[in-house]
């Protein structure tokens, strides 16, 4: 079993031609948690072939961290995959695209668009505090109604709200069909990209009819509809003077590129049509819906399981900042177990488990093992999180693992720990999303006590598996907080 395809060391599960290592892969476990439980027969680094391609699976942070950090550079490569072709036109976006100029120049431009409106400037504060109002008030609405709700809309379309001013300064009412649109295209995409489904094992399959294939460009057709839409407009009353957003920031490099044939920086060479900055604005949108509303999410199922973790963080909010105004980022060092939980939360159910595989770009090496150019590296953060080595009982939810023995300071208790990945294809959107989370669960728990109606099971803490593992459905009840029986958050 132990033998080498690729390495004198690298153990390797078992493969056949064609199909490599597919039949030592099946099994009831999602990917992260079956690569988990190789570990026992392979050890912590091991390799297989999907299809004709070899991956290496790293389940311990000394190699995660050569991979990201130290060697990052080597590592930087992104697979090309059917269903990510075609999501990204082949690769024009940043998240799947491989290392090069055009994805450089990119994820520069992002970088300095997001960093405009960082936490230097107040507005987006106050965007996400905006959004975290109008939020509460529709929660306060039901509970007037003594309704439960499926509370998913409403926190993707606060989250989405956010995203949709950074990127293209727009935002939906609630019932707007734009948004009902979004949302299902969304999901379509989720549940059909980038989980190497077969088609992305055996890319012949394609010529077969394949249900997730054909959801997939359904749903990929509809959103590029939409952003095209937002690209004309933008387009449309565009000037170098004003720069509204990401989208106005895009346009402003592609018209500077455009302008200087001459340069390092024209149009030709950094890949600046018309389908790159489309690919980086729907990646920026869908990284930006998806990942922030999904951790909201866990962070309810878990709060709402664990009352006293909720408790705890409510007398905090009221110690710390009171009931006579709303939280802000200024407070997030006077909050430390509330982002204790938030770090927990992403630490036992992180959003994307394996990350998004990484490539090697030449021939290179992990710890011992050699590693041939092109082979492709997943990255199995759930081994990382789930590390008994490293972490005392992984399984359990204790925010308090983040904190010193007094409960006053936060820490960090293990190295093993990547939620946002790290190194140079590092999560680009990590700061606006720790904002959000703080933002919207102070606001939230600020005014209300969470619970499931009585009549109903707790919500499952199983994810289903994508690209994201998201939880799945439950009803939530919002009680007001005695003191907060009259709060009226004015309707938007
Ligand atoms: C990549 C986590 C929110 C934009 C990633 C990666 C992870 C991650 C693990 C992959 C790193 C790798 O492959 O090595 C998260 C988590 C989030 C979050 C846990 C929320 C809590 C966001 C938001 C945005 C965003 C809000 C957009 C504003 C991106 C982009 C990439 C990325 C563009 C691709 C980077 C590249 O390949 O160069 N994120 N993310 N993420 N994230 Fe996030
Ligand atoms: C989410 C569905 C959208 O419709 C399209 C989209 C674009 C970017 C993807 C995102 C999806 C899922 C989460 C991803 C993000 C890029 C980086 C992020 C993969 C597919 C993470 C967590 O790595």
């Amino acid at each position: 079993l132990r033998s080498a395809w690729n390495s004198q060391e690298l153990p390797c599960l078992p493969a056949l031609p064609f199909i490599g290592s597919l039949l030592s892969l099946r099994s009831p476990h999602p990917p992260h948690v079956l690569f988990k439980n190789l570990q026992k027969k392979y050890g912590e680094t091991y390799s297989l072939m999907m299809g004709f391609h070899r991956v290496i699976i790293v389940n311990q942070y000394v190699h995660a961290k050569e991979v990201l950090l130290k060697k990052g550079k080597i590592f930087a490569g992104r697979p090309r995959t059917v269903t990510t072709d075609v999501l990204t036109r082949d690769g024009k976006d940043i998240a799947f695209g491989d290392y090069s100029a055009t994805w450089r120049f990119h994820r520069k431009i992002v970088h300095g668009a997001l960093c405009m409106f960082g936490e230097g400037s107040a507005s987006i504060e106050r965007i996400i505090l905006a959004e975290a109002q109008s939020l509460c008030s529709t929660l306060s609405e039901a509970a007037a109604m003594g309704l439960a709700l499926d509370l998913s809309p409403e926190l993707t379309r606060a989250v989405t709200n956010v995203i949709c001013s950074l990127c293209f300064s727009s935002s939906y009412y609630r019932g707007d069909p734009e948004f009902e649109t979004m949302l299902q295209y969304s999901q379509g995409i989720v549940d059909t990209v980038a989980k190497d489904s077969l088609v992305d094992i055996f890319p012949w399959l394609q010529i077969f009819p394949n249900a997730d294939l054909h959801l997939l460009k359904d749903c990929v057709a509809i959103r590029d509809k939409l952003l095209q839409k937002k690209y004309d407009e933008h387009k449309a009353d565009y000037s170098d003077h004003v720069q509204r957003d990401l989208m106005d920031a895009l346009l402003r490099a592609k018209r500077s590129a455009e302008n200087n044939n001459n340069t390092e920086i024209c149009a030709d060479s950094v890949g600046f049509s018309e389908d790159h900055l489309l690919m980086t604005v729907g990646d920026i949108f869908g990284a930006g819906v998806e990942t922030t509303t999904t951790v909201l999410k866990w962070a309810i199922a878990y709060l709402i399981h664990y009352p006293e973790v909720q408790k705890r963080i409510q007398d905090e909010l009221d110690s710390k900042v009171g009931m006579g105004r709303s939280p802000q980022l200024r407070d997030r060092g006077s909050l430390p177990y509330l982002e204790a939980t938030i770090r927990e939360v992403l630490r036992i159910r992180p959003v994307a488990p394996l990350l998004i595989p990484h490539v090697a770009l030449s021939d290179t090496s992990i710890g011992n093992f050699t590693v041939k150019k092109g082979t492709r590296v997943i990255i199995n953060l759930w081994s990382l999180h789930h590390d008994e080595n490293e972490w005392n009982n992984p399984e359990l939810f204790d925010p308090d693992r983040f904190l010193n023995g007094k409960g006053t300071c936060l820490i960090m208790p293990s190295s093993s720990y990547l939620p946002f990945g790290a190194g140079i294809r590092v999560c680009l959107g990590e700061a606006l999303a720790k904002m959000e989370l703080f933002l919207f669960l102070s606001s939230i728990l600020q005014h209300f006590t969470l619970s499931v109606p009585p009549s109903d099971s707790l919500p499952s803490l199983d994810g289903k598996f994508g690209v994201v593992l998201q939880p799945v459905k439950y009803k939530v009840k919002a009680s007001p907080r005695p003191g907060w029986q009259k709060y009226q958050c004015k309707a938007r």
